[in-house]
């Protein structure tokens, strides 16, 4: 009998050999306090986009909040392994996933898990898409199909996202669907040439193509550029122009490359795809919170450019809003208890996202949630470190704020002032801008890889240049009452080259006193508010580049971005003039050839470059200066 016990154990244990893979392994779920589930929605092409949805187990009458995204439904959808639904859920979802919110996230079509053909940042139909879809039919597609199939929902239909997944929610503004109640783009991806991810005024952003190779060298997650050394400064020195870097690393493969190869300008191709044109011919039909960080490294041009558009037509300023926060890129849906040097009271982030995006929300997606108390225009101080509210934006412009701008002008001797240059001091200030020594954006090594370091650069103390022979520098006296800006500063520099073409930075900068006994790393710290690059190619037309005529005072005109900031009393103001910012910028070669991706190395010349500030000849930031009451 022992025996026969023994051998009856031997046969129901697991031979030594079985493989250890099974066909299949279910994870319990009961345990969970979510379902989650993964479908694929019909589109009205048919072509199916792969979403998954996750739903408080128990939920009934819940909004649902929708992100499509280029980036991963299922990982978007799973920060931690965890039975809470908490946990899974992206961190910036917190305040949703307390007040029972369905969140779903959809692969946008052509990636991950959705059929379909990829299009980057694909046009709405018209004259660059002659598909029938495009991100508006396939949001709309979307939230028919969600309203129609989730019994636990309410029917109604908010929609957030940052960047790309920002891009989406604005593209479901147009034409919305009718449950579609709420929404709240956060740096979105508005205008790829004037001011976000891909060009800024024509300068091409260099960092592109470890996103472009990593996005579109396959359907799934992919891989940056290999780089031969860690320094990118170095890297992309020695590579030479942009497109020979593209050359080099396999690019003509991908069509995205070939498309922003063949438009370099402001051509129909850009103009005709820019959303905050397309937002202004159309009234807003769903209250939308236009959102994105002060130092946003990404997208600065697209919400407050939207946010522009279409206030004209909000009469009741009922449906546009905006929130400005002392954020870098995308930081709204992390921790925003600080920013480089920068130290705000408290978690600016989460305060926003539990006091005012989410009561904004409620109000339009949840029966009986009361109003929310949410300003038309709600802007962090970075000056003050506080938020402020106001109705309308800007406070100082030139036609129809309280407050008018008033210009700053470089003077010799790197003076600014108020007034305008005299006559009889010296006319201009001269550098030479060195294709082969260009300035660098950050301090070497630059990696672009390095996340901190990127997410950090717009703020870095430009001491680090300040005194490079390349880098001209203007300061003010230290201000005896505080200086409050509200809106955009404005460049007018008049300025030439012995080239015939050339790139044009100007930074504004608030300059902390020589000791801050209180936090003594900031003695003399040079604090960009606000700064940006222009091609100068581009001077008389976006559309149409033109050579420079070399050694002329020419005007270049230029917005820069958006500041709240009020410069403290004992405080300076600062601007710099350079020619270069690389590796991030590609280097502009100073003769004018036809397309500057295809610049050979002989075409990179030396330029004496001369910024002017005589009668007449004025250089100047007009600053939106806001008159105190
Ligand atoms: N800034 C990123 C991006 C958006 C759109 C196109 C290309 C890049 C992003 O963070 O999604």
């Amino acid at each position: 009998l022992a025996a026969a016990l023994s051998a009856g154990l031997a046969a129901a244990q697991t031979a030594p050999l079985t493989p250890d893979i099974p066909a299949k392994f279910d994870a319990p779920v009961a345990a969970n306090d979510y379902v989650k589930r993964e479908v694929m929605i019909p589109m009205r092409d048919g072509v199916k986009l792969h979403t998954v949805i996750v739903i408080p187990k128990g939920a009934h009458d819940a909004p649902i909040l929708l992100t499509r995204t280029p980036y991963n439904a299922s990982g978007r959808a799973e920060r931690l392994l965890s039975p809470r639904m908490l946990d899974t859920l992206p961190q910036g979802d917190e305040v949703f996933v307390r007040a029972g919110y369905i969140r779903v996230f959809q692969d946008v079509r052509g990636k991950y898990g959705s059929e379909g053909d990829y299009v980057m940042t694909r046009p709405l139909r018209g004259p660059l898409n002659s598909s029938e879809v495009d991100h508006s039919t396939d949001a709309w597609d979307t939230i028919d199909w969600l309203v129609k199939h989730l019994p636990e929902s309410n029917g109604r239909v908010g929609m957030l996202g940052s960047s790309y997944e920002g891009f989406t929610v604005v593209m479901a503004l147009v034409n919305p669907h009718p449950a579609l109640k709420v929404a709240a783009p956060e740096s979105p991806m508005v205008d790829g040439w004037m001011g976000d991810d891909w060009f800024h005024y024509g300068a091409f952003r260099q960092t592109n193509f470890d996103y472009i190779r990593g996005q579109t060298a396959q359907k799934g997650k992919g891989d940056g550029v290999p780089r031969a050394g860690f320094d990118d400064y170095a890297n992309f020195l020695a590579a030479g122009s942009a497109g020979d870097y593209a050359r080099a690393n396999g690019f003509e493969q991908l069509p995205f490359w070939r498309k922003l190869h063949e438009h370099p300008a402001y051509d129909t191709f850009w103009s005709e795809q820019a959303l905050d044109r397309v937002m202004a011919k159309q009234p807003l039909k769903v209250p939308t919170l236009w959102l994105q960080g002060l130092w946003d490294q990404e997208d600065m041009w697209g919400a407050i450019h939207c946010y522009e558009a279409v206030e004209p037509k909000d009469k009741g300023n009922s449906m546009n809003f905006l929130v400005m926060g002392p954020w870098r890129h995308s930081q709204v849906n992390y921790d925003g208890s600080a920013l480089g040097p920068l130290q705000w009271k408290g978690d600016t982030a989460e305060e926003f996202r539990r006091d005012v995006l989410l009561p904004f929300f409620n109000q339009y997606l949840v029966a009986g949630a009361p109003k929310a108390d949410t300003p038309p225009v709600l802007i962090y101080n970075t000056g003050e470190n506080h938020w402020d509210r106001y109705r309308h934006w800007p406070l100082s412009c030139d036609r129809g704020c309280a407050s008018k701008p008033r210009p700053l002008y470089l003077e010799a001797g790197g003076r600014l002032s108020f007034t305008a240059p005299a006559a009889g001091e010296a006319k201009y200030d001269e550098y030479v801008s060195d294709p082969a020594k260009p300035v660098p954006y950050q301090p070497r090594p630059v990696h672009f890889a390095d996340h901190e370091a990127w997410t950090r650069w717009l703020l870095n103390d430009q001491r680090f240049v300040d005194g490079r022979p390349d880098v001209l520098t203007y300061v003010s006296e230290p201000l005896a009452k505080p200086l409050h800006l509200g809106g955009a500063p404005q460049v007018n520099l008049v300025a030439s080259t012995s080239g015939s073409d050339s790139d044009w930075v100007v930074k504004l900068i608030d300059v902390y006193p020589d000791s801050v006994p209180s936090n003594p790393a900031m003695g003399g710290y040079e604090l960009p508010i606000a700064l940006d690059i222009f091609r100068g190619r581009y001077r008389e037309s976006f559309a149409e580049p033109k050579a420079i005529t070399p050694d002329t005072p020419l005007a270049y005109g230029f917005r820069l971005p958006t500041v709240n900031h009020v410069f403290q009393p004992g405080h300076r103001i600062m601007v710099q003039v350079q020619s270069t910012l690389f590796p991030l910028y590609d280097r502009n070669p100073q003769t004018f050839v036809p397309n500057i991706f295809d610049a050979r190395p002989g075409d990179y010349v030396k330029a004496t470059q001369r910024v002017w500030h005589a009668p007449g000849q004025a250089s100047y930031v007009s600053l939106p200066v806001v008159e105190e009451r």
